[in-house]
């Protein structure tokens, strides 16, 4: 069998639940062909997250990660172009520690591009009837900082690994004064399962 790892993310800020969580939750009993899923959920630390994914690649020893994080204000499930080597924090993590412009790896690239057939991705996502589209920055907080060292490990350690990562919109109870768009967990579990199929079938971009 073929092992996919999908990562979603513990509640953070002043919202409650993670959708990302709900949604890998999900996507993990969405049956795929020759594979079996495996999911982790991850603190939403600087320190913590990376190191619970790496640590989950480590045991499972997947073919494929696809790291997913909620992002408020996004209507559609984006999958993300593009991991920086910098973390700039506009709120303090849950451990409360709220680091400003530093630099992720030292000695690393200033970016990575996603190891995941991108466009294939929003175009599966999208015949599964669900709102996607391609993002060009995963943000400079945690997600960022999870999806950088996902590239990193792949091009320093792991060369056979595709990864990537996707951000879902709010969840509809995570918006309740309408004030941000909302996607059902139902609707972003069945991207997220259309991205996990065209991962394990296609070649990059
Ligand atoms: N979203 C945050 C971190 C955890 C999550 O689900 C982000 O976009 O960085």
């Amino acid at each position: 069998m073929r092992r996919v790892l999908l990562t979603g993310f513990e509640p953070f800020g002043f919202i409650d639940g993670n959708s990302s969580w709900e949604a890998v939750k999900l996507a993990a009993e969405h049956p795929i062909e020759g594979a079996v899923i495996e999911t982790v959920l991850l603190p939403v630390t600087f320190s913590g997250a990376p190191l619970s994914m790496e640590a989950a690649i480590e045991a499972f020893d997947p073919e494929v990660v696809v790291a997913v994080g909620q992002a408020g204000g996004r209507a559609a499930v984006a999958v993300e172009r593009v991991a920086v080597n910098l973390v700039d924090a506009s709120m303090p993590d849950n451990d409360g520690r709220q680091p400003i412009g530093d630099v992720l790896v030292a000695d690393g690239p200033g970016a990575y591009f996603t190891g995941l057939p991108l466009r294939s991705c929003v175009e599966a996502a999208r015949a599964a009837g669900v709102p996607a589209a391609e993002s060009m920055t995963a943000g400079t907080y945690v997600c960022n900082t999870v999806f950088y060292r996902l590239m990193h490990l792949v091009a320093t350690r792991r060369p056979g690994l595709r990864g990537g990562f996707v951000h879902v919109p709010l969840m509809p109870g995570q918006s309740l004064d309408g004030a941000y768009p909302t996607l059902s967990s139902e609707l972003a579990a069945k991207a997220i399962a259309a991205i996990v199929r065209t991962a394990l079938d296609g070649d990059p971009h």
